[in-house]
């Protein structure tokens, strides 16, 4: 039988709605209603998709402070964060509505007639959304989905489901029919997994764990089901002697410190050449003591509280124990407050500099040389993003190819354009999202041939 589930503010530690938790009866419905209306959706003409869209992207935009409102409260994210999450999915909506008319398959000569290939949609669509990025990971996946003629079921997170309930009423009130765009809260070992075992789920996008992708890969494969995993990272912020040490050390803290640490794009492993290792780490210190750690909704806040009280401790379970070279501040009030903190690590054996840590928790290492910090970077399972700081050209360009990640950032930390690939290499993931290469990902191929 359904239930529900308490909503709780990460910022206080009080809850403050419920939502509905589905069970496995009220999952099956929802799939079975999305692969009914799928025939309808994909016959819908290209230009009027593109409207219904292109409604949908003007109603987020209208709704953006509403949105943004609701994940300050619900998952603890600084408004300044917010406004841009609630206004990613706009754009990514804007982005993908001029997909359906520009979805054109090739016709390849052959002799004795005409061959077309076409990309067709695959059907059901199974999104699994995890509780750091809620809005923009819903959208990464959905837009592309709904462009291409598929017809989509969404579990958010259980513990911040809001903005995706909220989303999924504004794409009704956009006129996407009944059934077409559902969102399904409920637990992921309940509406998570059916997505995995229902035969009419075609594909499933997942974001979250390794450990959980690893196991939704392996369900997947029963089916030969599609999936497209954004899972887990460790990347390395790579600072050579020659970068412009002042900038690097300024916008080093937002790249592990921003959403508390909870993103797969933290720059949580800090590799410095070692000819300007102390003066790098002065200069570092003083932009981490200044990192703003406030009330979510204050306009000044940098970073905000961590999702719950259980993530608190494992993010404190990594720093127990460690080298701690400095720290910021953070509120003593309830919550679920933890200060941006630099780690030394002594050994790449270190817990903190292996493992993903999901918090504000920064670790440091110097290296020799490029070789060394191409060796030390690659030494990880993970390989979702990263940057490096120089001012050599060449090096640049060398270090970029030698680095094993799917996203890398030259004097900067931009992870995310809607409109480039993103996703990770090695054991961060599998697929890419946004950009082209999103769109076809939620088609599959089909090639007719027609005898003259
Ligand atoms: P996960 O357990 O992987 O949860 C992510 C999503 O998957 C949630 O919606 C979750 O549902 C669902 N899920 C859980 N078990 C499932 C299953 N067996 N089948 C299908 N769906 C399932 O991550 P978490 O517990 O939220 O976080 C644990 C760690 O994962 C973090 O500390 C961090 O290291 C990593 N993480 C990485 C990312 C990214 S962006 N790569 C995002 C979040 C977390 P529930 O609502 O029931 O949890």
């Amino acid at each position: 039988m359904s239930s529900v589930t308490d909503v709780i503010n990460p910022s206080t530690g009080e809850v403050f709605t419920t939502v509905p938790s589905l069970d496995l009866a009220a999952t099956d419905a929802a799939i079975e209603r999305a692969a009914k209306v799928f025939p309808a959706w994909r016959a819908v003409a290209p230009g009027d998709r593109a409207r219904l869209l292109r409604r949908f992207a003007a109603l987020v935009d209208q709704h953006l402070d509403e949105l943004a409102g609701l994940e300050v409260r619900n998952s603890g994210h600084t408004i300044g964060n917010a406004r841009w999450e609630a206004g990613n999915v706009r754009d990514v909506l804007d982005y993908y509505a001029g997909a359906p008319e520009r979805l054109s398959g090739r016709q390849i000569p052959v002799a004795g007639g005409l061959d077309v290939t076409f990309h067709e949609p695959l059907g059901v669509v199974g999104i699994i959304v995890p509780w750091n990025f809620p809005m923009p990971i819903a959208g990464w996946g959905f837009a592309p989905a709904l462009a291409a003629g598929n017809t989509v079921v969404l579990k958010p997170a259980e513990l911040t489901p809001l903005t995706a309930i909220r989303l999924g009423e504004l794409a009704l009130e956009a006129g996407l029919p009944e059934g077409v765009f559902q969102i399904l809260p409920g637990k992921g070992s309940v509406v998570g997994q059916r997505f995995v075992t229902h035969p009419a789920v075609r594909k499933v996008c997942f974001t979250g764990s390794t450990e959980v992708g690893k196991s939704i890969m392996a369900g997947a494969a029963d089916q030969v089901k599609r999936v497209t995993l954004e899972l887990g990272g460790k990347s390395a912020n790579i600072v050579f002697a020659d970068a412009d040490l002042e900038k690097a050390a300024a916008s080093a803290p937002s790249s592990v410190f921003d959403n508390a640490g909870q993103d797969c794009c933290a720059r949580s492993r800090l590799l410095v050449q070692e000819s300007v290792y102390d003066k790098f780490l002065s200069l570092l210190e003083p932009a981490v003591k200044a990192f703003r750690v406030e009330q979510p909704s204050s306009p000044t806040a940098e970073m905000g509280p961590l999702i719950s009280a259980g993530h608190r401790q494992t993010v404190t379970s990594y720093v127990e124990g460690s080298d701690i070279a400095f720290r910021g501040s953070a509120p003593t009030d309830s919550g679920w407050w933890f200060p941006p903190t630099v780690l030394l690590a002594h050994s790449t054996e270190d817990r903190h500099w292996r493992e993903e840590v999901f918090g504000p928790v920064l670790s440091v290492l110097p290296f020799s040389d490029e070789d060394d910090a191409v060796r030390l970077a690659n030494d990880t399972e993970y390989g979702l993003s990263g940057s490096l700081w120089t001012r050599d050209l060449g090096r640049a360009l060398r270090v970029s190819r030698a680095v094993e990640t799917g996203a890398l950032s030259v004097n900067s930390h931009s992870s995310v354009r809607y409109w480039t690939p993103f996703g990770g290499m090695k054991q961060s993931g599998l697929g890419r999202e946004l950009g082209p290469d999103a769109l076809l990902s939620f088609t599959d191929v089909k090639n007719v041939f027609m005898a003259m």
